[in-house]
This record gives C-alpha cells, structure tokens and sequence, in this order.
C-alpha cells in the first residue's frame, strides 16, 4: 500500500488530521487497534474549546455540533456551600460548547465514509521503519495477513498506550510525569442536570464534577481512591456521596437516576518530548496526557492537529518544511501551558488523602481569592475557554520562559504527586 501519510490511531487526533488532510488532496490510511463501535462507545470529553469548534468547522464535520452544542458562557466552582461563577464571557468574550467527544468522532467517522477514506479496523502488531529516511515503512497484520505501507510521514495519533512515541529511541525521549492519588469515577444517567453549567466542586469529602451530554443527559463524576473500580459503587452509593460534595441546595434539587454508562479514569500529568523524529509525529494523547480537571485532553489533540495539518500539506505539495521542523516547539508551547493550568486546577480542587491543614487552607485560599479577584477569575477563565493557537512561536512574549538548560536526558519516572 502506499499513502503519503500513514495515521496510526482512529481516536479525534487520527480522524480530524485525517480528515483536513484529505479536504487538501493529501492520501491518507488511518490504522485503528479496535472496532469502531468500541472506538464510538468510549465515553471522554465533553466539553470543546473555541478554537477546537473552528477547527471541526474547518474540517467541516460542524453541522451536527452546531445544531446540538450546548453554548456554555461560564461554570461555577464551589468551596463546599460557597459558589463562585466563572463568566466566561464577560472575563474573556469567549464561550465554550457541551458537546460529547463520542459526538465528534461518530461526526468525523461519517464525513470521513463519505471522502472514501481508508480506515483499517482491527490492526495489530503495527511497526514504525525507516522513520529518518526520505520514505518510511509502517507494518501490521490485518486480518491475519501482514500488511506493508510505504509513506511519506506517520502521524503517531495512537493514545498514551499506542506504540509510536516508543518509535522515538528512549535515550534522545524526556518524559516528564506525575501521577496522582485518586481517579474520577464517572456516571452517565438520562437524568435532566442539576445545573445549567458546569460545577467544579471542593468540599472535605473531595472533588466533584456536574457536568452534562444535553438536557436529558447528565454526567457526573466524584474523586475516589485509585484503586476503587466501578462495580464497587452501586448507583445509590453514588448518588448519596455526590450529594455530599455539592452545595446542599444544589444536591437538594439534583435528579437522580439509572447509571447507563459507569467507569473510573486514572490521572495523570505527562509530556514526552520532542513530539518529532524524521518522519514520525506525535499527536494528542500518544505525546502528552492532562487530568480531567481543566477539560484539555480532547483540545490539546485538537490543537496538535491544528499545528500539523497545515505543516504536513505544505511540506508535502510545496516542499516547505519550515512547519513540520517547528511542530514539536510550537506545540509543546500550547502544551505546556495547558499542562500547568490543568495540574492547577487539580491542586486546587482535590482533596489529597495525607494532606496536612495547612494545605487545605491554602485550597480554600485559592478559591476565596478567585471569589474575590476578577483578575483571579480572568486568568482561570482564559485558560479554560482556551489559549490562542499562537501562528509562530515568535508571536507570544515568551514561548520558552527561560532557554532550555542542556540536561541529560532523564529516565521518564512516575513521581507521586507531592
Ligand atoms: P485516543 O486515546 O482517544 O485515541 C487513540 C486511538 O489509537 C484509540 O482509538 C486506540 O484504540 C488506538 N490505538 C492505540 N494503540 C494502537 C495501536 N498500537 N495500533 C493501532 N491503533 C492503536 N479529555 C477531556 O478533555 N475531558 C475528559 O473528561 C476526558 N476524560 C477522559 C477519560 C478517559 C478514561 C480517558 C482515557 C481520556 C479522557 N480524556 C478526557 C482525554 C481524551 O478525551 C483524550 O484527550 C482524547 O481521546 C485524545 O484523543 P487521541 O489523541 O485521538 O487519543
Ligand atoms: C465531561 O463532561 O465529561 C467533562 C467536562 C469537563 C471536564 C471533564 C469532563 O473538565
């Protein structure tokens, strides 16, 4: 087989890059481990940024998203009885849109049907050749026979579990990690929401999530032990400890109903660098994972893609390379910052098991300072509406803090977070 770019990974990152790539005449093959059902039957994000809409307009899978998003201009934190609105669109003139990743894949499954795109489900035992050659060979085995495609580039869009960030030689990776004591436990129920937008709540009990698919549709999630798994909650269970960590009067109000969907996601912090070798680039969750807590996995992928997409089709039928040589600075630029306001917001709104008082203190200082300071406030919001997609590194007053200090490369470590 041959393609000028071979996708590994059916997720967002894989399909939205697939799909811009194609609308520019650029041929693509998109290898996916699982069905797609599987795939559509994943329940993860849902909430999408400004420049994540745009893009998905640009890719034009919007329609469906424009009739079915849920424009939110704010969400609330909560420090137990105490709630504080984030006005989104009076701190930033941005909004956000509820609108469930399963959404969007199932959208970009069905444009990409409609282009005749090749997606390849059911592979395994894909291999990454030939990465810093002028041509590199991927291979897999595909209803049990062994499968070759020579490309022009591989786009390594597989996950945080998938094989391409491992095609980059460990000694020229750094890793950077932190793991964090507890998970989400998430519950879907066809339940109408407690709240017209979203709450991040903190009380003593620990960190909870009202968030929502649609007004019939509510999702919610409560911080628990990383070790709980989702059949030792019964539906009551859950309902009687979120209760517990929402204000009362919003618990009071709160319909309760049939879990349908019930899983616990682990959290974590990490970014491997450089996101490029040769030909391979790495996209999404394969390069770098973000807990939950500030709604950025799902728009981090999206915005690699952002910075790729175009890099890849100049290169390709202009031979400008000038995008592909700064993908991984411009995008670990993005990357980083998301990282940090993501690891904040977790800091701040979960309660840590051997955490002393002081340290409690400190979180409930934080969410009175964001009660009290607009400018407090702004900051969150910015960052939570999302960053700009910054056109070149040099359009932003700082885009590396301070220069990059020639360290040796550190073993990548899982640190528990201090
Ligand atoms: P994905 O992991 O979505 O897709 C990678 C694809 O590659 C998968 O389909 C996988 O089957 C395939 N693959 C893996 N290895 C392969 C191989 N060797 N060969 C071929 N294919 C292979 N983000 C939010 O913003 N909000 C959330 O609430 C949220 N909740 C999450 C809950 C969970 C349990 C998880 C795991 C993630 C969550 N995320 C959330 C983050 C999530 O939305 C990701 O950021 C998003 O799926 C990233 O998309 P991709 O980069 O495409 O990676
Ligand atoms: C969700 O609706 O699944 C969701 C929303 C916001 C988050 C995390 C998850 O920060």
């Amino acid at each position: 087989m041959q393609a000028e770019v071979a996708i590994i990974g059916g997720g967002p990152s894989g399909l939205l890059l697939s799909q811009l790539l194609n609308r520019a005449g650029i041929e693509t093959v998109i290898l996916e481990r699982a069905s797609r059902n599987h795939v559509l039957g994943r329940i993860r994000a849902g909430v999408l940024e400004a420049g994540t809409v745009d893009m998905l307009r640009e890719a034009g899978v919007s329609g469906r998203l424009d009739r079915e998003g849920i424009l939110h201009e704010g969400c609330y934190l909560t420090d137990n009885d105490l709630m504080v609105r984030i006005d989104f669109r009076a701190l930033t003139g941005k909004h956000v849109t509820v609108y469930g990743q399963t959404e969007v894949t199932a959208d970009l499954y069905m444009a990409l049907d409609e282009l005749g795109t090749t997606v390849l489900h059911g592979v395994e035992d894909v291999t990454l050749s030939d990465l810093e050659q002028p041509r590199s060979v991927v291979e897999f085995t595909y209803e049990g026979a062994r499968k070759r495609i020579d490309c022009l580039f591989v786009a390594g869009c597989d996950g945080f579990h998938g094989v391409s960030r491992n095609a980059i030689p460990g000694d020229r990776r750094r890793e950077f990690e932190r793991t964090y004591p507890f998970g989400w436990l998430g519950v879907l129920s066809p339940v109408p929401p407690c709240e017209e937008e979203l709450i991040y709540a903190n009380s003593e009990r620990g960190f909870a999530l009202a968030s929502m698919r649609n007004q019939n549709l509510s999702r919610y999630y409560i911080q628990v032990p990383m070790s709980d798994r989702p059949e030792q909650w019964s539906d009551d269970e859950f309902w009687t400890e979120l209760r517990r960590r929402l204000p009362s009067e919003t618990a009071a109000r709160m319909q309760t109903g049939p879990s349908i969907e019930k899983s616990v996601a682990p959290l974590r912090s990490f970014v491997s660098e450089p996101l490029r070798w040769g030909n391979l680039f790495l996209v999404g969750d394969a390069a770098h994972i973000v807990p939950p807590t500030g709604a950025k996995g799902l728009n981090l992928a999206v915005a690699d893609v952002h910075y790729l997409y175009q890099a890849l089709i100049d290169s390709i039928r202009s031979n400008d390379r000038t995008g592909i040589d700064n993908y991984s600075e411009r995008a670990l630029t993005r990357i980083w910052k998301a990282m940090r306001f993501s690891w904040q917001m977790t800091m701040m709104l979960h309660r840590f098991e051997d955490e002393d008082d002081f340290a409690s203190e400190m979180r409930r200082a934080t969410l009175g300072h964001l009660a009290a300071s607009e400018t407090a406030r702004r900051d969150l919001a910015e960052n939570y509406v999302g960053l700009p997609f910054w056109p070149t590194g040099k359009d932003v007053p700082w885009t590396r803090p301070f220069p990059r200090l020639s360290r040796p490369w550190r073993e990548s470590r899982a640190v528990p977070c201090s």
